[in-house]
């Protein structure tokens, strides 16, 4: 096992690794900026390293001063996090050549799953389903297109293989704006991500987001961890998750969970990953693979007791899993609120420091934060400055605690969404449970 680890990341997601290192009897190290020095986890850190000024470009997606920190401090792996240098290939290819181990899949998956195309088309290879498309890239043939588009079926969307997480897309109704919809998608590909190829799918007008959560190992033992549904969302940010999702069946789960883990057997595919489906009218269709630790992965946590940071560190580090699919029990309910520094009305930042800090607690609470009373929070990164998790043994009982736990909750000196987040909590509709990704966006008149 590893003895020293850099966590290459910050905020409550930091803070989460450094615990799983310490239960494991590893050392940490954090790199940080220099608007970051005041951090939780920096604070407990056995070592910490400034990386660089405030602005993310010059520190934490500064490749050669993570690397460097890992070299000045002596330690063999690097945890990613999240968001920054998770998913970046040629980071991952960096770490390795400089003799570090990147606790994530290998480089060549990482970069592949990047690629829309290329993990649709292993998925559909590996037998999971995915929803009507093109095969493959779009070509310039206008015929072509159009005929692809009337074998799909009218109202289309047009995606960039580049893009992803709600980044690069049109949805098209009428054949009449076709050809427009695909060359403006292909020239906002070239710019935004050096990568004009587009790709058509059927548009499915009120899906829900279910994703898979799965472990697999270097030895060819993949598992999964049942799924999430994370369909309450506001401009492709998630706002709340929960597992399990309501209304899926048992069949339902293992069918598409043994396609997951089938389709990491075929890819080899190695670490801690998330395969994300649309559902609608009880089917499933892949849109997307995600190569790292996610923000929600502990309403997971709370439904199986299986430590996902953990077990990732530990595939990294060349065990096989210690856990088979028999293992895995689905037990309760969790749901997680993401709490935002933010403007209730406008959801703007709302950078600056908070005065008073109460955490709520009792049974089935987890709070998942790096922030506490004097705390100042930057503004120049993402605003959320923690997640409420809660658990009970059915969905009542989970929404039962979530709902005293924002209400014990106080935060003071910033703005937060904290009050949106009572108000989902005692919406009849979310009560009600399998509301689709289109639900809170109307709620909130958007
Ligand atoms: C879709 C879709 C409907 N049909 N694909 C948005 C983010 C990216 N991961 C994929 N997205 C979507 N792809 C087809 N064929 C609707 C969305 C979508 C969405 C998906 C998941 C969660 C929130 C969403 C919000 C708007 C659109």
């Amino acid at each position: 096992m590893f003895e020293k680890i850099v966590i290459a990341n910050r905020g409550e997601i930091a803070l989460r690794i450094q615990r799983a290192c310490r239960e494991m009897g590893i050392r940490t190290v954090a790199v940080h900026s220099e608007a970051d020095r005041n951090l939780k986890h920096v604070l407990l850190a056995d070592e910490s390293v400034c990386i660089g000024p405030a602005p993310s470009a010059q520190s934490y997606l500064n490749v050669p001063a993570v690397i460097s920190a890992a070299e000045v401090t002596d330690a063999q792996a690097i945890h990613p996090g999240y968001g920054f240098l998770s998913e970046n290939a040629d980071f991952a290819e960096q770490v390795e050549t400089s003799g570090f181990v990147f606790i994530g899949p290998d480089p060549g998956t990482i970069r592949a799953m990047g690629d829309k195309v290329a993990a649709i088309k292993a998925m559909k290879r590996a037998g999971v389903p995915c929803v009507p498309g093109s095969d493959g890239p779009l070509g310039d043939d206008t015929d072509t297109n159009l005929r692809v588009a009337e074998r799909i079926g009218y109202p289309i969307i047009i995606k960039a293989a580049g893009g992803g997480g709600g980044r690069g897309m049109r949805v098209v109704h009428t054949q009449a704006t076709l050809l427009d919809a695909i060359s403006l998608t292909r020239s906002e590909a070239r710019a935004a991500f050096g990568n004009d190829a587009v790709y058509m799918e059927k548009y499915l007008e009120n899906p829900r987001h279910i994703e898979i959560q799965v472990l697999s190992d270097s030895y060819g033992n993949a598992i999964f961890l049942g799924e999430r549904d994370c369909s309450l969302q506001r401009r492709h940010q998630k706002v709340l998750e929960e597992a399990p999702a309501p209304g899926l069946t048992m069949k339902q789960r293992y069918d598409i969970g043994e396609r997951c883990t089938q389709a990491c057997r075929d890819m080899r595919y190695r670490g801690a990953g998330t395969f994300e489906f649309l559902y609608e009218n009880g089917e499933f269709y892949f849109i997307e693979m995600n190569t790292r630790l996610q923000v929600e992965h502990p309403v997971t946590e709370m439904i199986t007791g299986v430590d996902i940071v953990q077990e990732q560190i530990r595939i990294a580090a060349g065990e096989p899993l210690s856990l088979r699919q028999e293992d895995i029990v689905l037990r309760g309910h969790a749901l997680e609120c993401r709490i935002n520094a933010e403007d209730p009305e406008t959801f703007m930042p709302s950078p600056g420091t908070i005065t008073t800090y109460h955490a709520p607690g009792g049974l089935g609470v987890r709070i998942d934060s790096h922030i506490y009373s004097g705390y100042s929070v930057p503004p120049f990164y993402d605003s959320m400055i923690g997640k409420v998790i809660t658990y009970g043994p059915n969905r009542e009982s989970a929404l039962a605690r979530m709902r005293i736990a924002l209400d014990e909750m106080v935060v003071e000196g910033i703005k937060t969404n904290i009050t949106m987040q009572q108000q989902l909590c005692n919406d009849p509709a979310f009560i009600a449970g399998g509301t689709n990704i289109h639900y809170l966006e109307k709620k909130l008149g958007l």
